[in-house]
């Protein structure tokens, strides 16, 4: 029987490799999503359709489902955007993730099944940071609304855990990235805008705080860590990391580096982009889960940056011969 898996957040970048990963492992791969218009669709998955700040039909989803392992990966995931939004992003990130637990635990009550729950928990919990590298002692100071809705996700997760007896654990995943990560974060928003400064299609690049130090791995490693904690003997909460902490400068200069550019050149640092409080520095240490699970990041700092700007040097070139055939 194959197992079956069950991703809230499945078109996004950690549900599009999270389901390669599982299809090649044989599962029956099934994702939530709340629309049709957006993100990475894999057609050999089924979709249900369905908002976390709307709980009616998630218990109806995992009924039909009957979910071996369920990966809670959907959110409103900008930190910038939490501000703004600071309501919708503790309804749908944090309250979301007791909607599907209680789906989850009730129809565990209502089947005798077990289900695995893993949720996609963040190191912008530790915001303020009280040490440095952080490990899943660190105590939690969190610096936006984003973050404030995921330590009370965290603490929902380990509290089914205790109350229920529920298998769920907390991946705390430091920064993940990849060709698919969206375009309003700081990597990818680099590596598109440096290749096509790269191919004259764009003459300058505005971001916020240059010194934001971050703890930046490859996004299709990171999924097999959320795996690997379901498949353990007991549930537990793992830091997920490269283990190396980087500033955004120091991403600049990999990309432009890369493409023969200096980025001092074409970046100007925009007001609009700063948040009104920031997270300087993160730095995870991974030895739990290298320990425990056997997990340890495969891609470099540097070859990620090469692996994104490449990817979106092959898009720029696609956009500039549209471009030179006056085509938009
Ligand atoms: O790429 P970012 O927007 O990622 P951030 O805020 O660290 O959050 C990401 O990682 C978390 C894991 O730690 C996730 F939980 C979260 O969902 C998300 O995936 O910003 C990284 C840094 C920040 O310090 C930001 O201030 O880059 C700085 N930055 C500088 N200029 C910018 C920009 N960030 C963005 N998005 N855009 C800029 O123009």
């Amino acid at each position: 029987m194959k197992r079956v898996a069950l991703i809230t957040g499945i078109t996004g970048q950690d549900g599009s490799y999270l389901t390669e990963f599982l299809l090649e492992k044989d599962y029956e791969v099934h994702g939530i999503s709340p629309c049709t218009s957006h993100g990475f669709f894999n057609h050999d998955s089924t979709i249900h359709f369905a908002d976390l700040a709307d709980g009616t039909n998630l218990r109806e989803i995992v009924d039909s489902v009957k979910p071996d392992e369920v990966y809670h990966l959907g959110a409103q995931s900008h930190v910038k955007l939490s501000f703004e939004l600071p309501v919708r992003t503790a309804d749908v990130t944090g309250v979301g993730t007791t909607r599907i637990l209680n789906a989850i635990h009730e129809h565990q009550q209502h089947t005798g099944r077990q289900v695995r729950f893993y949720q996609a928990s963040s190191s912008e919990m530790y915001g303020k940071i009280v040490e440095s590298p952080q490990t899943e002692t660190t105590p939690f100071h969190p610096r936006s609304p984003y973050a404030c809705a995921k330590v009370y996700a965290y603490w929902q997760t380990i509290n089914y855990r205790e109350a229920y007896g529920m298998f769920a654990c907390n991946g705390i995943l430091f920064n993940h990235e990849s060709p698919r990560r969206g375009q309003a974060f700081v990597t990818r928003k680099i590596t598109q805008a440096a290749a096509r400064i790269k191919l004259g299609l764009q003459k300058e690049l505005r971001l916020g705080n240059l010194d934001a130090k971050r703890d930046w791995g490859f996004a299709g490693d990171y999924v097999e860590a959320m795996w690997l904690m379901l498949q353990h003997s007991e549930p537990d909460d793992y830091v997920i990391a490269s283990g190396e902490t980087h500033s955004v400068r120091e991403f600049l200069d990999e990309v432009f580096g890369h493409l023969d550019l200096d980025w001092q050149d074409y970046v100007v640092v925009d007001p609009e982009f700063f948040r009104p409080s920031e997270v300087d520095h993160l730095h995870g240490d991974f030895g739990k889960a290298r320990r425990v699970l056997g997990w340890e990041p495969k891609v470099s700092f540097r070859e990620l940056a090469q692996i994104m700007t490449d990817h979106d040097l092959v898009a720029a070139k696609k956009e500039k011969v549209l471009a030179d055939h006056g085509v938009e």
